[in-house]
C-alpha cells in the first residue's frame, strides 16, 4: 500500500488519515487563528524568511503567543517537506487558538494547534506565456483596515469567499474586490498590479490588503529591472483605462488579465510588461538565494543572511 503523507501536528508528524483537530478548536468554531501559504521550487523554500515573519506578525497581531521560536518553525516546515521528500511543493502552515468552550473569549484556550501540511505542486511558471483570467469587479467590499483587516493573514475568509462566490455565478475566474472608500484592493486571494505608458502601480497598504510576497518581491523586481513602479491609491477608472492588469500570488503566481467585467484589458491577451515579469519572476524563483534549501548542510542560517539583502 503507499504511504500517506506526513502532517506536522503540534511537534509530532502524523498520517494524513491520523492529523485531525478538535471539534473545540477557535480555528474552525470561530476562524481564529493566522496561515501562511508557501511554495518551494526545485528544492527551495521560496521566501521562507518572508512567510515566518509574516506569520509571527499575524499572531502578534490577534495576541496570539507561538510557543516556539521563529527558528523552530522554520525548521519544522522543512522537516516536514523532507519528511514527505518534497521538493517543487506547496506548503499551509496554521496557527489557530486552540481549543477552548462554545465562547468567543480566546483567553480559554489554553494552547494553540500548529499545523503543517505540505504537498506536491508543480509551477506554472516557465518559458511559455502567461495564463490569462476573466475577471469581474466583485460587489463585496473588502473588509477596512480598523476592522478585520486583511494586513492580518488570519483564517477567516469569509470576504474574501463571498466574493469568490459572486466570481463562480458569473462564470469569472476571479473578482477584483474595491475598499471601503471605493478604490481599488486586491483580488480574493492574490495582489493586483495594473500597467499604464510602461509604468506600474499596486494598490497601497491603506486599501486593506494583505501585504503580499509575491507583490512585495515584484515591486522589488521592477525596481531591478528600472521599470518605474508606484504603491498608490487605484481607482476602478485607472483599472480601466490600464494597459494591462496582473494578479500575483503564491499560489497564482503570476497571471495575466485579460478581461474585466467583459471589457477587454487591452487587446485581451497578456500585454508585454506583464510577459516580462512573468519571464523574470519564473527564472527567480528557481535561484536559491531567493529561498531556504530543504536538503543543503547547513538549513536556514547562510540564506537567511542572504534574504535579508
Ligand atoms: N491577498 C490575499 C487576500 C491573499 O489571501 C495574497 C494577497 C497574495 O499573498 P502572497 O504572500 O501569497 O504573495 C493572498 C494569498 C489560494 C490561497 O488557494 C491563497 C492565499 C490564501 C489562501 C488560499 O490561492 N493567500
Amino acid at each position: 500500500m503507499e504511504k500517506e503523507p506526513l502532517i506536522y501536528l503540534d511537534g509530532s508528524f502524523v498520517e494524513k488519515s491520523k492529523a485531525v483537530v478538535s471539534v473545540f478548536d477557535h480555528g474552525l468554531l470561530y476562524g481564529d487563528g493566522v496561515f501562511e501559504g508557501i511554495r518551494a521550487y526545485s528544492g527551495s523554500v521560496f521566501r521562507l524568511v518572508d512567510h515566518v515573519d509574516r506569520l509571527y506578525d499575524s499572531a502578534r497581531s490577534i495576541h496570539l503567543q507561538l510557543p516556539m521560536s521563529k527558528e523552530q518553525m522554520t525548521q519544522a516546515i522543512l522537516e516536514t517537506l523532507r519528511r514527505n521528500r518534497l521538493k517543487d511543493a506547496y506548503i499551509r502552515l496554521v496557527v489557530t487558538r486552540g481549543t477552548g468552550d462554545l465562547g468567543v473569549d480566546p483567553s480559554l484556550c489554553k494552547a494553540p494547534t500548529i499545523f503543517i501540511i505540505a504537498e506536491p505542486m508543480a509551477s506554472t511558471l516557465g518559458p511559455r506565456e502567461p495564463k490569462v483570467v476573466r475577471l469581474i469587479t466583485s460587489s463585496v467590499r473588502r473588509d477596512a483596515v480598523d476592522a478585520t483587516s486583511h494586513e492580518i493573514k488570519s483564517l477567516n475568509y469569509m470576504n474574501s469567499i463571498l466574493a469568490k462566490i459572486e466570481a463562480n455565478a458569473a462564470g469569472a475566474d476571479d473578482c477584483i474586490m474595491l475598499d471601503h472608500r471605493g478604490f481599488v484592493s486586491e483580488a480574493s486571494v492574490s495582489n493586483v498590479f495594473i500597467v499604464k505608458k510602461g509604468k506600474v502601480s499596486t494598490p497601497s497598504s491603506g486599501a486593506g490588503i494583505l501585504h503580499g510576497i509575491t507583490r512585495s518581491r515584484v515591486v522589488r523586481l521592477c525596481l531591478d529591472l528600472g521599470i518605474d513602479v508606484q504603491e498608490r491609491d487605484v481607482t476602478p477608472f485607472d483599472l480601466s483605462t490600464a494597459d494591462e492588469v496582473f494578479l500575483v500570488g503564491t499560489k497564482a503566481e503570476v497571471v495575466a488579465v485579460g478581461s474585466i467585467g467583459g471589457l477587454k484589458v487591452g487587446d485581451g491577451g497578456a500585454g508585454p510588461l506583464t510577459r516580462r515579469i512573468y519571464q523574470e519572476f519564473s527564472r527567480m524563483v528557481q535561484r536559491p538565494e531567493e529561498g531556504t534549501p530543504i536538503y543543503g548542510s547547513d538549513n536556514g542560517q547562510r540564506v537567511k543572511a542572504s534574504q535579508k539583502a
